[in-house]
């Protein structure tokens, strides 16, 4: 795919997800908005997927380790053809195979259970040690969320993903500023995330969250045997994409008013009179 077909794709995950969120009423707008540029490039250019057979041993893994970003990991997933678009509706309903937060064993396509903050970088940290010992070429890919990073088992999977050289895991923070109900320097302070991340043995760069052409060149490579393990430092914005929630400083989760459902339909009238 090329920087203009990954960047259309990210256009349609966009209103996917605004459209699922809104029809129901409420939920992580938020965080699911500043990782639609990165899963689009994973998912459009970069993981090596078939969505016919999500079980397929051969395919790159991913971990939303963010798991309250669900709703965009689905849209992806249905863009791609795991499930059909219409099943978007049915969003954190009873029933539903797409739960709030995403369940291996309910949605074709989602290769780990995540929501618990903490437990999906581990769990990815897992995934790339065994596919380094059997000796495969699978690519692991995760993405924590900054506020995540106040999770003490983050950095012992951090050690842990070092000290193996796990360089078939590419980790993703999505740096947007916020956490639940606030700032990150206001609640603890990330310092400087890059510095950290080095400290821990990584080598450790930062992209713009939206900058598809930047974050192509950054994770399409595979790299070296001997490289360190790649952290991803996303500068991204909550409500990333979506001017009515990037002022907001409080898009964590929403239960929508008639005013933020106008804005939020406006937005989505837009981006598809833009679609090519
Ligand atoms: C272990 C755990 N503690 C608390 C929560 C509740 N929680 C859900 S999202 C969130 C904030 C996460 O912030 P961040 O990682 O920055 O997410 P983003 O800004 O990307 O939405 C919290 C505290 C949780 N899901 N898991
Ligand atoms: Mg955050």
């Amino acid at each position: 795919m090329s920087v203009n077909e990954v960047t259309q794709l990210a256009r349609d995950i966009r209103v996917a997800t605004l459209k699922s969120l809104t029809d129901l009423g409420f939920g992580h707008y938020g965080g699911s908005m500043s990782v639609v540029e990165t899963l689009a490039v994973l998912y459009g250019a970069v993981m090596n997927i078939d969505p016919a057979d999500p079980d397929w041993t051969g395919r790159d893994y991913f971990v939303l380790s963010k798991g309250h970003a669900g709703p965009a990991l689905y849209s992806t997933l249905a863009i791609k053809g795991y499930f059909p678009m219409e099943e978007l509706n049915t969003l954190n309903q009873n029933g539903t195979r797409l739960p709030s937060h995403p369940d291996r064993l309910k949605t074709r396509g989602v290769d780990a259970t995540t929501g618990s903050l903490g437990q999906g970088i581990s769990i990815a940290g897992g995934m790339a040690l065994a596919h380094k010992l059997a000796g495969r070429s699978n690519r692991v890919f995760c993405i924590v969320g900054d506020g995540e990073l106040n999770e003490g088992q983050c950095w012992e999977a951090f050690q842990f993903i070092a000290h193996h050289r796990l360089n078939n895991l590419t980790v993703f923070v999505d740096w947007n500023k916020q956490q639940l109900d606030g700032e990150l320097d206001e609640i603890i302070c990330a310092f400087d995330l890059e510095a950290k991340f080095r400290a821990f043995g990584f080598d450790a760069l930062t992209v713009k969250g939206d900058d598809i052409a930047g974050l192509l060149e950054v994770v399409q490579p595979v790299l070296p045997a001997d490289a360190r393990p790649q952290v991803v430092i996303l500068d991204s914005i909550k409500g990333q994409g979506v001017p009515y929630l990037e002022q907001l400083s409080n898009s964590h989760h929403l239960r929508l008013t008639d005013e933020m459902k106008t804005a939020l339909n406006e937005t989505i009238r837009q981006l598809e009179a833009a679609h090519d």
